[in-house]
């Protein structure tokens, strides 16, 4: 049986080997979510991906790739977000975790969500940052004025974050002024700057999937869905640029990435012929969790082990970088 392909939000998890991506894939219901963005684990990703989570054990600390895997990021232009996991471990500490990713990253890195312990130091739920509501098993309300309190100097530094790079200068003069803006426009400035690069968030989850609703809506809110990686140009034989565009009866244009494939033009067929760079050979497609599938759409992201990396097109027209 076949079944429709995964959805089109796709996020490269990236961290030190046990940081906790694979927990926090699953804990999140990935890699195909339920609201629509899906996560995939390690560099093979990137290349097709249009955002990225970077993970950091709480436990372990800072890897030193790290900072060489954020430039490449950069680079590329994908948003950037930040998760700390294995809170519960015994020398885990947010907030240390996030002064070392403060230093060693620099600007625009800033936590977004707190997480809330209970009396046996477990983490039972969030405090955003942003609007100070407090989840906890699936519930939001206002945080005690006793935790106000205490985040009240966090809270303020995020919205001048915020605030000061936005393009909305009423926003910023108001905010000068003393008016807290509506919460709905600090969400749009938050996922803006997201996008655009300049604030990396910082968000506390556990293996259980607490902090995991709020990592998935700043995605679902910051990271643009089939983005930078359909719009790269591409060539024919000829060497004359073909112009893409995510129509399923376009030229069939994919990327390949370490047994992932991704769309750009056209539909994949399982069981066609496909060329990777000159190399022909027949596609054996399948969703994410292995599943056989029949077709894969623009901007979807599928499995096709056996194929190298490089530009998949048709053998009846082929196409280059
Ligand atoms: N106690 C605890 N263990 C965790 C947590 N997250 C991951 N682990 C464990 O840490 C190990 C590495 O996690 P994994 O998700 O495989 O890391 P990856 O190598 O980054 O994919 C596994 O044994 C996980 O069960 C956590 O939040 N708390
Ligand atoms: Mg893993």
């Amino acid at each position: 049986m076949t079944r429709s392909p995964s959805p089109a939000r796709l996020v490269a998890v990236l961290g030190h080997e046990g940081s906790g991506k694979t927990t926090l894939v699953r804990a999140l219901g990935g890699p195909s979510t339920a609201s629509g963005v899906v996560l995939l684990e390690g560099r093979a990703a990137l290349p097709l991906a249009d955002g990225v989570v970077f993970v950091l054990s709480s436990a372990q600390g800072m890897d030193p790739t790290l900072p060489l895997r954020w430039e490449e990021a950069a680079d590329a232009g994908l948003p950037r977000v930040l998760c700390v996991t294995q809170l519960d471990l015994p020398r885990a500490d947010f907030d240390e975790s996030v002064a070392v990713l403060q230093r060693v990253l620099g600007e625009g890195v800033h936590p977004l969500a707190l997480p809330v312990l209970d009396d046996d130091e477990q983490v039972t739920g969030v405090l955003r940052l942003l609007d100070l509501q407090l989840l906890v098993d699936g519930t939001v309300r206002d945080a005690e004025p006793e935790h106000v309190g205490l985040v009240e100097g966090l809270h303020d530094d995020l919205l001048e974050a915020l605030l000061s790079g936005s393009s909305d200068d009423a926003v910023f003069d108001a905010w000068l002024g003393g008016e807290v803006p509506a919460t709905d426009v600090l969400r749009r400035e938050l996922a803006e700057g997201v996008a655009g690069g300049t604030l990396h968030p910082v968000l506390p989850v556990t293996a259980s999937g607490v902090g995991g609703d709020a990592l998935l809506d700043l995605l679902l809110a910051s990271v643009p869905a089939a983005g930078e990686v359909l719009a790269a140009p591409v060539h024919d034989v000829g060497g004359a640029v073909v112009e893409l565009s995510p129509d399923p009866d376009g030229p069939l244009a994919a990327r390949v990435s370490g047994g992932l494939v991704r769309v750009l033009s056209g539909t994949l067929h399982d069981g066609a012929a496909v060329s990777v760079d000159g190399v022909v050979s027949a596609l054996a497609l399948r969703d994410l969790d292995g599943t056989p599938l029949s077709t894969c759409p623009p901007g979807r992201v599928a499995r096709a082990d056996a194929l190298p990396d490089g530009l998949l097109s048709s053998p009846d027209r082929p196409l280059t970088d």
